[in-house]
Formats: C-alpha cells, sequence, structure tokens
C-alpha cells in the first residue's frame, strides 16, 4: 500500500435517494459545528460538497463515486454533482443493475456494493459513507439480503461508516459479516453503532482502535493476507446528534409495518423505511444525525487514506 495517493471515494446514492434536493433549515446547534455548511444549497449537494471538503481539509484527495452518462466515475465536476443532486428520476445502482446502466446511458447514485466496485476499478482504497446495508428484518420471509456484504467481502477496499442501518436486523447482519470473514473494526467503541442511532448496549465489536494510524496498520495487515476483501471502519454517529435507541426502535417498528402495508418490496426498501424515518422525527433530527455522521466518516476516511499513502 505504500507510495500510492491519498484518495477516498465517496458513495452517491445518499444524494440521489438519501437527502432532501431542495434547502432546509438547519439548527444552531447543527450549524455551529459546522461552519462551512451553505443552506442556501440543497441538502444533498451541500452535503456532497461538505464531504468533498471534509476530505480535502484533512490533506486527501475527495472522489464522488456515480454512473454519469453511462460512465462509471470516480470523481465528478461540480456541474456533474449538480445534475446528480437534482435528478428527480436517478436510479439506485447497486452491481445488479449498472450494467443496465450504462448500456442505456442512464446517471445514477452508486450504492456501497457498486462504489467498492467502481473504486477498485480505479485503484481506490478507501471510502466512506454513511451507514452500510445488510440482512433486513424479516429475511427469513424475504431473503433481503443487501449486495453491499458480499461486494465488501470480494473488493479490496476500507470502507468508513457509522454501522449498518439501524432499520436491518443488525444481529444477523454481524453474522453474515462474520461468516463472509469480514473485519470489522470499531472506532473508538467496542459496541456497534448503528447509523444515526447511538451505539447498541447489547451488539459488540470485539476489535477497536481509537486512531486512524491503527486502523491503516490492521487493513494493511489484513490485505497481505486476504488481498482481495474489504475491511469495515464502524464509527459512531457524533453523540450530539445520535437518537437514542427507545425513540428510534419505535420509529423503525411503525415505519416497517407501514413498509408492509403498501407492499414495498426489493431496492426500494431501504430508501422507503429511511424516509419513514426521517418523517417520523421533527423534520430535521434524524437529518442532522445523518449529515453529522457523513462529514464525521469523509474526515476519517480521509486521515486513513493519509496513513495507507506514508
Ligand atoms: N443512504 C440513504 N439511502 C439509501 C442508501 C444510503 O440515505 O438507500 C443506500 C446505500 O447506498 C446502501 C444501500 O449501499 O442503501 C443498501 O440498499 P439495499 O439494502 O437495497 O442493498
Ligand atoms: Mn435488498
Amino acid at each position: 500500500m505504500s507510495g500510492t495517493q491519498p484518495i477516498v471515494a465517496l458513495e452517491s446514492t445518499v444524494l440521489t435517494h438519501g437527502l432532501p434536493r431542495e434547502p432546509r433549515k438547519l439548527s444552531a446547534k447543527f450549524l455551529a459545528a459546522h461552519p462551512e455548511w451553505d443552506e442556501s444549497l440543497g441538502v444533498n449537494l451541500a452535503l456532497a460538497l461538505a464531504c468533498e471538503d471534509a476530505v480535502r481539509a484533512a490533506g486527501a484527495v475527495p472522489a464522488t463515486v456515480a454512473v454519469i452518462d453511462g460512465e462509471p466515475r470516480a470523481g465528478l465536476s461540480r456541474d456533474e454533482l449538480e445534475r446528480l443532486a437534482a435528478a428527480t428520476d436517478a436510479p439506485k445502482l447497486s452491481l445488479a443493475n449498472l450494467g443496465y446502466a450504462c448500456a442505456n446511458r442512464q446517471s445514477g447514485g452508486t450504492t456501497v456494493a457498486a462504489t467498492a466496485l467502481i473504486a477498485k476499478a480505479n485503484g481506490i482504497r478507501v471510502f466512506s459513507t454513511g451507514g452500510i446495508g445488510g440482512v433486513h428484518r424479516g429475511w427469513g420471509r424475504t431473503l433481503d439480503i443487501s449486495a453491499d456484504l458480499n461486494a465488501i467481502a470480494t473488493h479490496p477496499v476500507l470502507i468508513v461508516s457509522a454501522g449498518p442501518k439501524a432499520i436491518l436486523d443488525l444481529s444477523a447482519t454481524m453474522e453474515v459479516i462474520e461468516t463472509l470473514g469480514i473485519p470489522t473494526i470499531g472506532m473508538g467503541t467496542r459496541s456497534l453503532p448503528r447509523f444515526t442511532v447511538e451505539p447498541s448496549p447489547e451488539l459488540k465489536i470485539s476489535e477497536s482502535v481509537d486512531s486512524a494510524a491503527q486502523v491503516a496498520s490492521v487493513a494493511n495487515a489484513h490485505w497481505s493476507l486476504r488481498p482481495d476483501c474489504g475491511v469495515l471502519v464502524f464509527q459512531p454517529c457524533p453523540a450530539a446528534f445520535a437518537l437514542g435507541s427507545g425513540d428510534a426502535e419505535a420509529a423503525i417498528e411503525r415505519a416497517l409495518a407501514e413498509a408492509a402495508s403498501r407492499g414495498i418490496r426489493g431496492a426500494a426498501t431501504t430508501p422507503f423505511l429511511l424516509a419513514q424515518l426521517a418523517q417520523a422525527f421533527d423534520g430535521t433530527r434524524i437529518l442532522e444525525a445523518n449529515l453529522a455522521l457523513l462529514i464525521a466518516n469523509a474526515r476519517l476516511a480521509a486521515s486513513i487514506a493519509m496513513h495507507l499513502a506514508t
């Protein structure tokens, strides 16, 4: 790994499917913690720019990953970011529909799975996202397991996230991650981070570190043994913005019931559940948790990329 450029790939389904396209008034608390935030822009575009800035501020090079007019890309111009953020019909691209999107000259956001593929193709080792996909609740009935997990096991990328999305069956997700042999490293925590929700008191991570340098040394050791398998770094949502377990769990139950009654299935499930959850909280609370963790993850990913490059 030595001598490589410190590049950080950034996932883009969060832009096309996870955040408002319009500007939103955010709290004084959020703005004080993120003085560079541009409130005049749509939230998804402002977030994309804030993550790119966080990577640059740490000395690394940001590369937002997406498909633009049928081309898989790592690194978008401001213009391309604006187009992607404004599109209302951009597909959510995972491994199964990437080829179709390219053949049909579509532009879309890439999931963790598709971002891992495009990062690998571009020689990028580190990427940052919000929450990874995993095993959905009710998997015994639906068999809905995100392509993210197998993609992480088969692409040599280190992914910084705030853990699996709290809407998932987290215990089953951690079992599959273990079955696939993917190392999980808690950043300053031994309790499992759950995306916008505070870490779980019940689910533990056995490997924990306190610095980006330690993450880089574990990743290098792992890749010398298993050069084709990814690494998961879980950093909790910043505590000032994370949702409490009780509040979140009640809202997740309601979101799952709504999804069942509307017959939501397949790739639409994750965006639907997250959108229902966002509505369940007073407008900006979960949104700010999501934004805060995305920016913090981009910053940590940049710092890890710097250590891997030296
Ligand atoms: N962030 C969001 N909404 C999303 C996702 C992220 O706010 O839908 C995406 C991520 O890109 C993740 C994917 O890789 O959800 C997992 O979806 P699925 O369970 O369909 O594989
Ligand atoms: Mn699925």
